[in-house]
């Protein structure tokens, strides 16, 4: 961290907290009598996550669902969940209804991804953006497992809501994720004796200029791993059965050759403080 880069209330707030955190894993060195080994041995361990570049998805793995259940307590409408390691900012910026961008054989099944986006208060929210990212179908992201150069924002984009606050996205449907498995998060998932799943799911980043902007993951009722994700992010209320759409007419209409999986879902979005006069 660039210590001149850090405003003056972020200051006054790492000042109060780091020292408490320090205390904290110290409190455990001694509770746990963690021998000079073993901690010599911990900081390779985060070593190689750094050098592997799994410093975001290791840190995601183990501690985002708590940053996100601690940051959202008390918000009103549709609940949030953890951003994860596979955003990228910068995606197209395209007009519902739109399909997102893709490969010529995109595996998987195709999925139109509807809905509305209003305020808690009902209100639709002309042009909220959906900055929409997700799995392919056989559970890569772009940027991160398909080369960028091979398909540049493949399932991704900043799509605008129409002036009802309506979108209509066609994509493909995602598959299970896997945590990359021989890398040190995994590797210590193995040895905790835990799987390293996560149910399939599509991540969408919602703002609108009145609003506080919402980010959340919705998740495919027909999945496994729903109750043990390894993430330990999934909610109740994100959880959304998939339709199917076989009318021929409609298959052709969008240029697909085989029915699609229609996913249907309302957000709503606390409206932001207004500002003292
Ligand atoms: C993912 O795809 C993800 O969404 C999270 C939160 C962590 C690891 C992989
Ligand atoms: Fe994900």
């Amino acid at each position: 961290m660039n210590a001149s880069k850090v405003d003056s209330a972020a200051r006054e707030r790492l000042r109060d907290v780091f020292p408490d955190l320090v205390e904290t894993l110290k409190d455990f060195i001694r509770r746990r009598e963690v021998s000079h080994e073993e901690y010599r041995q911990a900081v390779e361990f985060l070593c190689r996550v750094a050098q592997q570049d799994e410093l975001r998805l290791f840190l995601d793995v183990f501690l985002e669902a708590t940053v996100d259940q601690v940051d959202s307590a008390g918000r009103p409408g549709t609940a949030t969940c953890v951003e994860g390691p596979y955003y990228v900012a910068g995606a197209p910026v395209l007009r519902s209804p739109c399909v997102l961008p893709h490969r010529a054989s995109e595996p998987g099944e195709p999925m139109v991804f509807s809905g509305t986006v209003r305020g808690t208060d009902g209100e639709p929210l002309s042009g909220a953006v959906l900055d929409v990212w997700q799995a392919d179908g056989a559970a890569a992201y772009s940027h991160f497992h398909i080369p960028k150069e091979e398909a540049p924002y493949n399932l991704r984009g900043q799509v605008i809501a129409d002036e009802l606050g309506r979108f209509e996205i066609q994509t493909w449907v995602s598959a299970v994720c896997h945590i990359r498995d021989n890398g040190p998060t995994g590797e210590l998932l193995a040895v905790l004796g835990r799987h390293p799943m996560r149910p399939a799911h599509i991540h969408v980043k919602l703002t609108h200029e009145t609003c506080l902007p919402l980010t959340t993951q919705l998740y495919f009722s027909n999945s496994p791993y729903l109750d043990s994700d390894v993430v330990g992010a999934v909610k109740a209320p994100l959880i959304v059965q998939l339709g199917k759409r076989d009318d021929p007419a409609e298959i052709a209409r969008r240029g697909l050759k085989q029915p699609f999986h229609t996913l249907r879902y309302d957000f709503a979005l606390p409206r932001r403080l207004a500002k003292a006069a």
